[in-house]
């Protein structure tokens, strides 16, 4: 071991003066690299310690089962971190003011509470003071573990933000059954559409060796209330269902259990044929239907809360009961059946729409499934994506929400940033997720938005669910950049509860990650509000959507045309020609207005009052046409373009200025990760205008620099190892 000793006057003294610069220099704030995501733990400001020590000092928690164990390590944990020193765990309230944990059968000092308890359910908690053996302790309550745990990342999270516990009466329950995360990760530790590093699940070590990153994970996510988790890809591999696998999938199981996140499979719909030999998958054959009840048996024994199946069928190659002219109910129900005795449920993903269709593709799955309404068994969710395409920066809802009133209907958002520039642009989907669920489906009047056809409440379905894909891998940083990890904080705090502002979830975050300051606050969450906005201006802007390079889907690709399937072509979605440019979906084009209520619809199909920012989804318009800020269609569309590059130089402003502020590693990279952003946009800018001006002819407005090379140039880019291609 190296000793230092210091001498005055003695010549070390400069050398030892540097090494103790260099061992400021390389301080643990300096050492951040992301992995603790939001639950840093950084110490709080000195002026607030002691406030929070008194109220939080002494801890009475009961410590028998592995939830209560969970709970009082995060306690530890978290504490220690904030206030600089740890709880004192007590056996009871006597004495000092305590912070007191625990369920009514967990804790005799909660008892008491039962009758308040009720309206709180299985998940909820209640966070608030009371009176305990004649003194003011704060209490953390629920019916179950899992409340409790809950309630603690509550606290934790209002110290992390600085907020004072004066008077705290918290009481919260989740408003939305199941929330999942969807992860599509395929055996061979390949993530589809992923832009994090390769799948979390080493399924080659497990179940022999339980990484404690798996455990990371479930504490992750049991600090938003996600409470399931769907391990692969749902372009399904049948080998996930057998043995060896599925005592793979148990071990993750039995890590996640004390963190409430229950273990779900994607099924394979063929696997009666695959693994277990049978001539057909028809779901109406009984030895399918025995088959399907058997490996339910065969799952149950090994993850007794196993949560149930997601399907994905008859959509983009993958096999489904219309290979046997069955319908999706059929294809449902009977895995339904099979999973009823267990308590489990399927998710039949709407996500289906055929080349060999003639039909607009925007129009498909509500054509497939409108008239299955009823049809699905009581533990079937039919999971909707949030638009009627496929998670573009902007879609309008699908309108299968409101259209199944007597189906559950489960909303898919994506976390990861398939057509949103992947892990390096700096877009925060909070917005879009918002704007999603406040959208007002008009199906029972105004009001009827699809956060209450989620949740239930518009239909008074018990079953509800949301499920966000997944944007995590074995990077470093969970997610791939230090700000995606918002979108991943920011779809779990909406499915708990998807009347939150995208904004106060947004500051919550920058508080945890970065710094409760305001001043670190402030600029980052108008920057984060911001972002989704500039990055619709610089990729699709006015309604554009799909025109995205093939395959791997990184950068513009507005020409993309010919090859297997006319919808899988960006020119089939933007329709340019010399006198126009959108897709016709009114009455007198597709009329996908049509499936929408009739007020909602009558909006969309009138290009007067349609929203500016989904005029080309709904309608074809000429070069010319005037539009809100008096600018020509065409001068509007580059303006926008030129708009979203400049934004992001406005972020590039605001991060610079955090210099100092937010530790040098991180913002080291988001910096350099902007500039990757700042580039890519004009890439965008610029072949988007190219191509579009090679179709219709015009002059660049006034003002606007012409592309810096010849369409051929962005034509000729190719990138053939772009992350996440479907394979
Ligand atoms: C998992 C899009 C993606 C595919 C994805 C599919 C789906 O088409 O590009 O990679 O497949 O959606 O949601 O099933």
């Amino acid at each position: 071991m190296l000793t230092l000793t210091w001498r005055r006057g003695d010549g070390r003294c400069a050398f030892l003066a540097g090494m103790l610069a260099l061992l400021c220099y390389i301080s643990p704030a300096s050492a951040e690299d992301g992995y603790d995501l939001w639950l840093r733990y950084a110490p709080v400001g000195s002026s607030k310690v002691e406030g929070y020590r008194s109220a939080l000092g002494n801890v009475v928690a009961p410590d028998r089962t592995p939830t209560q164990r969970v709970v009082r390590e995060e306690l530890r944990r978290g504490l220690a971190g904030l206030l600089g020193s740890e709880p004192r765990f007590r056996a009871s309230p006597a004495g000092d003011a305590a912070l007191v944990l625990g369920t009514p059968a967990s804790s005799p000092w909660l008892a008491p509470l039962r009758h308040e308890l009720e309206g709180v359910g299985e998940e909820g908690y209640l966070l608030r003071w009371t009176r305990l053996d004649g003194r003011d302790a704060l209490v953390i309550a629920a019916h179950r573990d899992i409340g409790v745990l809950y309630g603690v990342f509550h606290l934790l999270r209002l110290v992390q933000a600085g907020v004072s516990l004066d008077g705290l009466d918290v009481s919260e329950v989740p408003r939305i059954k199941l929330r999942l995360l969807n992860h599509w990760d395929n055996l061979d530790g390949y993530v589809e559409r992923g832009y994090a590093g390769g799948s979390l699940w080493d399924w080659h070590t497990l179940p022999g060796w339980e990484d404690p990153r798996y455990t990371d994970y479930a504490r992750a996510n049991a600090s938003l209330g996600i409470n399931g988790t769907v391990l692969n890809n749902v372009n399904a591999n049948a080998l996930s269902f057998s043995p060896a696998y599925l005592r793979k999938a148990a071990a993750l199981a039995d890590v996640f259990r004390p963190y409430g996140v229950r273990v779900y499979l994607s099924a394979r719909f063929s696997a009666p044929m695959e693994l277990g030999g049978l001539a057909t998958a028809d779901p109406l054959d009984p030895d399918v239907r025995q088959w399907w009840r058997e490996k339910a048996r065969e799952i149950y024994a090994l993850i007794p809360d196993f949560g149930g199946f997601l399907v994905k069928a008859n959509s983009e190659g993958q096999p489904g009961p219309q290979d046997y002219g069955r319908t999706h109910a059929d294809g449902a129900n009977v895995l339904a059946d099979a999973l009823a005795p267990h308590g489990g449920v399927v998710m039949w993903r709407a996500f289906v729409y055929a080349h060999d269709v003639p039909e607009d593709r925007a129009k498909q799955a509500y054509n497939e499934f409108v008239g299955l309404d009823g049809a699905f068994r009581d533990n079937v969710v039919v999971q909707v994506k949030n638009g009627p395409i496929d998670f573009q920066p902007r879609e309008p809802f699908h309108p299968l929400f409101g259209a199944m009133p007597r189906t559950p209907l489960m909303l898919e958002f994506q976390i990861t940033k398939e057509y949103l520039g992947f892990a390096t642009h700096l877009v925060y989907l909070g917005p879009l997720y918002e704007e999603v669920l406040r959208a007002d489906t008009h199906a029972r009047g105004a009001g009827s938005t699809v956060a209450r056809v989620v949740d239930g409440s518009l239909e008074s379905h018990a079953l509800s669910g949301i499920a966000g894909v997944a944007n995590i891998g074995d990077d470093r940083t969970w997610s791939g950049s230090h700000f995606d990890q918002a979108n991943w904080y920011a779809f779990g705090r909406l499915a708990w509860n998807p009347y939150q502002s995208a904004r106060d979830i947004a500051a919550e975050w920058v508080a945890m990650t970065f710094s409760p300051a305001q001043e670190v606050v402030r600029p980052v969450v108008d920057m984060m509000m911001a972002s989704r906005e500039t990055a619709v201006d610089y990729m699709t802007p006015l309604g554009l959507h799909h025109v995205i390079a093939r395959g791997h889907h990184y950068g513009p690709g507005p020409w993309v045309d010919g090859g297997p399937r006319a919808d899988w072509t960006s020119v089939y979605y933007h329709r340019a020609d010399r006198d126009g440019i959108g897709f016709d979906r009114t009455a007198s084009g597709s009329d996908a207005v049509s499936q929408y209520a009739a007020d909602v619809a009558r909006e969309f199909n009138d290009v007067e009052r349609v929203p500016e920012p989904l005029l080309l989804w709904f309608h074809h318009v000429r070069w010319d046409r005037r539009l809100r800020s008096g600018r020509p269609l065409w001068d509007e569309l580059v303006h926008r373009y030129t708009r979203g590059v400049r934004n992001v130089e406005a972020m590039q402003v605001t991060w610079r200025r955090l210099e100092g502020r937010v530790d040098a590693p991180r913002h080291r990279q988001v910096a350099a990760f902007l500039r990757i952003q700042r580039d890519e946009a004009q890439w965008w800018r610029d072949a988007s205008v190219a191509y579009f001006q090679s179709i219709n002819g015009l002059p660049l407005p006034a003002g606007e620099a012409p592309p810096p090379h010849p369409l051929a140039y962005y034509l000729s880019l190719q990138f053939p190892y772009a992350p996440g291609d479907g394979r």
